[in-house]
């Protein structure tokens, strides 16, 4: 994600952390790197122009603190200018009424539909029972995908295919909310190839009677300033509530996720990072700031990691590991556990300095290589799994054939997990020690 503005700003960063004393002439060719960067990435010109100013009246006018080196001092100021570009904190969304409603809004090919189908996911893991409208009247392969989505998700639609007639289908489908016991209407819109006047009407009169509590402008990250532009219309027309950055996993630059609040002064509520209906996450500026300077996303990743895994799982499984008694089958589990997480790729670099790391490392091999693990277990019995001693010859040679690799292979899994298990035992002895001296690793195997 922003890959390149992301190289170009820790570059920059490069000649500012050797930094001894702070003057305008040191800082100057730092920031115009800076500010080059912002403008490559297609942030707007004016906002990166004040961003420059902001940043450098405070580095100027700074008290110097001792212990920070001020060069460090400047890029912490350049991360808190980031995160108040981006937004400062997540907004979530403010519900007045039940049922909610939300429109989604926004051009042709955006990810409306998409999108409404990640949001009612969303919703529904906090708890709530959304409803999908479909309110695309003009293509009936929009309500067909819809349709599609809410059947993945147990979520219902409301569908009047042949009705063409919005305001229509949005008051049965407020009806039919009621009826259902539904709290939130999610309205997935038509869109245009471009903002024009039909299209506001219409989306103008649906406003009035549905009276959303969000409107949500969907919007394309890859078309960047453009995006910019669409909302500055779309705001004008139905004072938007925020909007969902989509596609940030493709080559989006960044100039639509930084000019954004500064140019319409509404939030970034969502982000949408990949085309399956799990690819979606608040927008956290403080994190995307962190991700974008090369930080990494700890908290998105550990989040992720939670909904992921059963935490009462995790646990069993440290408690097991600390007493020396994982086996195969807790490895095999390990395993399946880390898929749900999704591709190696991407928690990689979600990891501080991972994008460094894939850079070098060929994660698809990585992938084939647990994949082949999985297989290798897979092809164990029980007990086999249980008490890997057991494992002769015979049965290695068996196993071998059974996964579809050589007993070279197999033996060097059962390697690789006699080494992990003595490790596993040694830190479980090294956590316990911390433990009893009242410090225990902050942030390890919790
Ligand atoms: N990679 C990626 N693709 C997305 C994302 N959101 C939507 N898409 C894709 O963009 C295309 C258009 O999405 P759709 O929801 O039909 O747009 P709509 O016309 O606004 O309803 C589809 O192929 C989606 O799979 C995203 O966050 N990342
Ligand atoms: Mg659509």
């Amino acid at each position: 994600m922003f890959d390149t503005l992301s190289g170009k700003l820790q570059n920059a960063f490069k000649n500012l952390r050797g930094l001894g004393k702070i003057s305008e002439s040191n800082i100057a060719e730092s920031l115009r790197e800076v500010r080059m960067a912002l403008l490559d990435a297609d942030v707007n010109f004016k906002v990166a122009r004040d961003f420059i100013e902001r940043v450098k009246e405070k580095s100027l006018g700074q008290e110097v603190i001792q212990s920070v080196h001020p060069g460090q001092q400047i890029v912490k100021i350049i991360h808190d200018e980031l995160v108040d570009l981006l937004g400062s904190a997540n907004a979530g969304l403010n519900f007045t009424k039940t049922p909610g409603a939300i429109l989604m809004v926004g051009l042709h090919g955006a990810g409306k539909t998409t999108s409404s189908g990640k949001l009612a996911r969303l919703l529904q893991k906090q708890g709530s029972s959304p409803l999908l409208v479909a309110a695309d009247v003009y293509r009936p392969a929009a309500m067909d995908q819809l349709a599609t989505l809410g059947q993945q998700l147990n979520i219902p639609v409301f569908i009047r295919k042949g009705e063409t007639d919005v305001l229509k289908i949005a008051r049965e489908a407020m009806a039919e909310a009621k009826a259902q016991n539904r709290n939130i209407l999610i309205f997935d819109t038509a869109g245009r190839l471009q903002i024009d006047e039909p299209l506001v009407q219409e989306l103008v009169q649906l406003r009035d009677l549905v009276q959303p509590d969000e409107i949500l402008l969907v919007l394309d990250a890859a078309t960047g300033q453009e995006a910019v532009n669409v909302a500055t219309h779309f705001n004008q027309a139905l004072n938007i509530t925020g909007s969902i950055l989509t596609k940030l996993d493709g080559d989006a630059r960044g100039g639509a996720a930084l000019s954004m609040k500064a140019v319409t002064n509404k939030p970034i509520k969502f982000a949408g990072v990949g085309e399956k209906l799990e690819d979606f996450e608040a927008f956290h500026p403080e994190r995307m700031a962190s991700r974008i300077l090369g930080m990494g996303d700890i908290v998105s990743l550990v989040e992720h990691a939670a909904e992921a895994v059963d935490l009462d799982d995790a646990k069993r499984m440290e408690e097991k590991m600390r007493k020396g008694q994982f086996t195969l089958e807790d490895f095999l589990d390990q395993l399946r556990q880390m898929k749900k997480l999704g591709s190696l790729e991407k928690i990689v670099g979600m990891l501080p300095g991972g994008s460094e790391v894939l850079k070098t490392t060929d994660m698809g091999a990585q992938e084939k290589e647990f994949r082949r693990m999985e297989g290798i277990i897979c092809a164990m019995t029980l007990k086999e799994r249980r008490t890997p001693a057991i494992l002769n010859a015979k049965r290695r040679i068996r196993i071998a054939k059974g996964s579809g690799v050589t007993v070279t292979e197999v033996n060097s899994v059962l390697n690789k997990f006699s080494q992990m298990q003595q490790m596993m035992k040694k830190f479980g002895k090294l956590q316990k020690m911390m433990g009893r001296m009242g410090g225990g690793m902050p942030g390890l195997m919790r």
